[in-house]
């Protein structure tokens, strides 16, 4: 081993503590585990650009599956480490939580599981290596087999192996493919953080280039969030051509806030802190929809439009149609929630607000036909408003609401053991409620498509009967993104699985379902209560033995151990099973395949819901070509 001074032993347990439980870490040891290496690597460099030293990123993945993130930032420090007393690039990448907070000068915003420090990475790579261009010098450090240092130091320091110009530093790793269950970087999971990066750092140049495809790419965002409101509202059609945009900074948080309305019935905010996605949103949120409301309610009196008699708009009649982004740089921020992707401080709603309320009334005095606008926008979400509670009282207390279809209920009534199963068709259907187990699994058979809730306002939503019958099936009522009538601890089933046929129709319809869930209940999705079931493809027999294959891959793994003559049979739809076929392949708990789906599943079926139904022919049509060859939809 190499010069490396006494406290090595100790570091290098860290670093074994990492591999030992690296769930800890970072998450979980799949693809979404494994991707987190990757948002770690690249924040430090992010981190480097929000400090104002770092105007280019690029990723590339290479042919052995390794990957290399390089910055032109001011390279990782070489010198040595106060403390520690060795170059200070193996401080970082050997010991635990030793990132950041070297200059305190250095406004570090990182988060969440982000964050955990470049050593994380390091302990859970078969090799992993770093070139610093710093001070005219080019230095290279390597480590193998989880973070074993392999160059040796010379008086507990690099020792530069040439002269350059540049600045920067290259992080080039590869997975321990005996950690992770896949070791293979998704270039369309990479593309998309770079790109949504490229929205949140305004000027900052992200490239990725992938050596197995040719693939180059770069992501470049003059306009920042503004740009993203403009590429979510691509294929929509818009109230106000422009964005509005305000920032300031209050109590040392740094606030951003863009919008324009589109002539869609719903509202999308999404927000971030420190550039992270906080998708069950939290205080900046509120804060910022309560400083909304607030605002546009004084506004609507002042000028008339809201008379004195008359009600205030509430929140979501403001927000109507609306497409906003909510963006905070906090200096510690705290996580909360299933998922960690909910914001907690306090401080944040108060900055949010207090930024909004003053900017956004400048620019309202200076854009009185935008408010107007906005106003105008709410009055008509607040008639509508008015006329959908008429109609959900009417059909309440008709009882319409009541109505099951052709649900068959479970015998137990525990909503810790009840399984609901929305299937597609009435004769898979049939098949489910005969071969089911009746003790605790639901079966509610749909015809058809399912409603197409993105175009349609609450109203048609609720009085469609399947979507009522699944509204009681699960027994929360619903409620239009967060709170309204929804209430969780509600709810009559642990889980609600959707199971359609393994063909395009098959998947139209759960993305139409999973669109209705998150927009009408999303905390179902946040809890993790939904599930696809995976039918099988294959049936298989030889001789008397019969086997199922659920993907292609495991019917050719399978055919070469099977002997004598075989007969294989693909599967078309869920109705070419029989009842005891359909339990043993997707019912039984012990032997079939459920997938939980995730947020990005459903933020996923969101667009391309938005995008195949939108009115606008174009996008959908180039939607379709660019997707026709893409099979990573897997919904
Ligand atoms: C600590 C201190 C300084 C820079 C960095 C870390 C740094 C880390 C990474 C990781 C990837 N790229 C990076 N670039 C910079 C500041 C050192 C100074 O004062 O010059």
């Amino acid at each position: 081993m190499s010069d490396y001074n006494g406290s090595s032993v100790r570091i290098l347990e860290g670093l074994e503590a990492v591999r030992v439980r690296p769930g800890m870490y970072i998450g979980s040891t799949n693809s979404r585990g494994l991707h987190h290496l990757v948002w770690e690597v690249v924040d430090n460099s992010i981190d480097e650009a929000l400090a104002g030293y770092c105007t280019a990123i690029n990723v590339w993945l290479k042919k052995d599956g390794s990957i290399t993130v390089l910055d032109n930032g001011r390279g990782v420090p070489v010198d040595r480490h106060p403390d520690k007393l060795i170059a200070t690039e193996r401080i970082l990448f050997t010991v635990l939580h030793a990132g950041g907070k070297f200059d305190n000068d250095t406004y570090k915003v990182s988060g969440g599981l982000h964050g955990v420090g470049a050593s994380v990475v390091n302990a859970l790579s078969s090799w992993l290596e770093v070139e610093v261009y710093r001070d005219g010098k080019l230095y290279r450090d390597r480590y193998e087999k989880g973070g074993n240092p392999t160059v040796d130091l010379v008086d507990g320091l690099l020792v530069p192996i040439a002269d350059t110009d540049k600045r920067g530093t290259k992080v080039s790793f590869k997975p321990d493919d005996t950690i992770f269950e896949t070791v293979e970087f998704k270039a369309d999971i990479i593309k998309k953080r770079l790109r949504e990066l490229s929205f949140l750092n305004k000027g900052l140049l992200l490239t990725f280039e992938d050596e197995n495809t040719g693939e180059k790419v770069e992501y470049y965002e003059e306009e920042g969030i503004v740009g993203l409101v403009r590429e979510l509202n691509k294929t929509k059609d818009i109230l106000n051509d422009d964005v509005v945009y305000v920032t300031s900074k209050s109590n040392n948080i740094e606030v951003e806030i863009a919008f324009q309305y589109t002539n869609e019935f719903t509202e999308t905010i999404l927000s971030y802190c420190n550039n992270i996605n906080t998708v069950e949103g939290g205080t900046h949120v509120s804060g910022f929809k309560t400083a909304f409301t607030r605002i546009i309610n004084q506004y609507a009196r002042e000028i008339g439009a809201l008379k004195e008699k008359e009600d205030n708009f509430e929140g979501k009649d403001v927000r109507n149609g609306i497409t906003a982004i909510v963006l905070v740089k906090h200096p510690n921020p705290q996580y909360e929630g299933q998922t960690k992707t909910k914001l907690g401080n306090s401080d944040a709603r108060g900055a949010v607000d207090e930024v909004f309320s003053v900017e956004s009334q400048k620019f309202f005095d200076r854009n009185i036909e935008t408010l107007k606008s906005i106003i105008d926008n709410a009055m008509k979400a607040l008639k509508l408003r008015k006329a959908e509670e008429k109609v959900r009282t009417n059909l309440l207390a008709n009882s319409k609401l009541a109505g099951n279809g052709k649900l068959a209920s479970a015998s137990s009534k525990n909503p810790d053991e009840v399984e609901l199963i929305l299937v597609e068709g009435d004769s898979a259907g049939g098949s489910a409620k005969q071969g089911r187990d009746r003790s605790f699994q639901a079966i509610l058979p749909l015809r058809g498509k399912v409603l197409n809730v993105e175009k349609k306002e609450v109203a048609k939503v609720i009085s469609n009967t399947e979507i009522q019958s699944i509204i009681n099936a699960i027994g929360c009522g619903f409620g239009e993104g967060y709170g309204d009538d929804f209430d969780i601890q509600k709810r009559k089933v642990k889980k609600v699985i959707i199971l359609t046929d393994a063909d395009v129709d098959g998947s139209h319809i759960r993305t139409l379902l999973l669109t209705f869930f998150h927009r009408y209940m999303p905390e179902l999705i946040y809890e993790g209560l939904i599930y696809r079931g995976v039918p099988p493809l294959y049936k298989v027999t030889s001789g008397k033995e019969v086997r199922y294959c659920y993907s292609d891959r495991e019917l050719e793994e399978l055919k070469p151990k099977l002997k004598g003559k075989i007969e294989i049979q693909r599967y078309k739809g869920l109705g070419e099973m029989n009842p005891e076929q359909l339990w043993e392949t997707t019912l039984n708990p012990q032997t079939r395949l459920l997938k939980q789906i995730t947020i990005e599943d459903a933020v996923m079926a969101d667009e391309i819901t938005n995008v195949l139904m939108g009115d606008k022919v174009e996008p959908r049509r180039d939607f379709i070509y660019e997707n026709a060859l893409l099979a990573e939809i897997d919904l």
